[in-house]
């Protein structure tokens, strides 16, 4: 059900269309497949908002390259999730570029957000099997 009519059917207006309710919209999942047992990710900051909000990957290590490309913004990448993950680069501002390297070995949905904008920079981490 797609968020407009879950708000039209509960005539409410502060039904949240967040993430927090578990679900991913999973067309805007780029998959991504280990090399040599790393998934390497980049994503980057600019305009405020992230260029990849959702990726599937397999469990294990993960290297994260967070490029902040909004002059003058400070941003960073935190991720958290299963196994009590909770890995975030330095705040930073300007172009800069930081690589975060994770273990994510239990399957599950790992979220990524920027601290200083969690409403319009934030992504989703989906390890091992998709959703149902
Ligand atoms: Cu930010």
């Amino acid at each position: 059900m797609s968020c407009v009519a879950l708000a039209s059917i509960l005539a409410l207006g502060a039904v949240g269309c967040s993430d927090d309710d578990g679900a991913v919209d999973l067309s805007k999942c780029k998959s991504v497949a280990p090399v040599d047992g790393v998934t390497e990710l980049t994503i980057t900051g600019k305009n405020m908002a992230f260029d990849e909000e959702c990726f599937q990957i397999e469990p294990g290590a993960v290297e994260i390259t967070f490029v902040n490309d909004d002059s003058g913004v400070t941003h960073n990448l935190h991720v958290t999730g299963p196994g009590e993950v909770n890995e975030a680069t330095p705040l930073e501002r300007g172009v800069v570029t930081h690589v975060l390297e994770v273990d994510l070995v239990e399957p599950g949905t790992y979220k990524y957000i920027c601290d200083p904008h969690p409403k319009t920079m934030k992504g989703n981490l989906v390890v091992g099997e998709v959703p149902a």
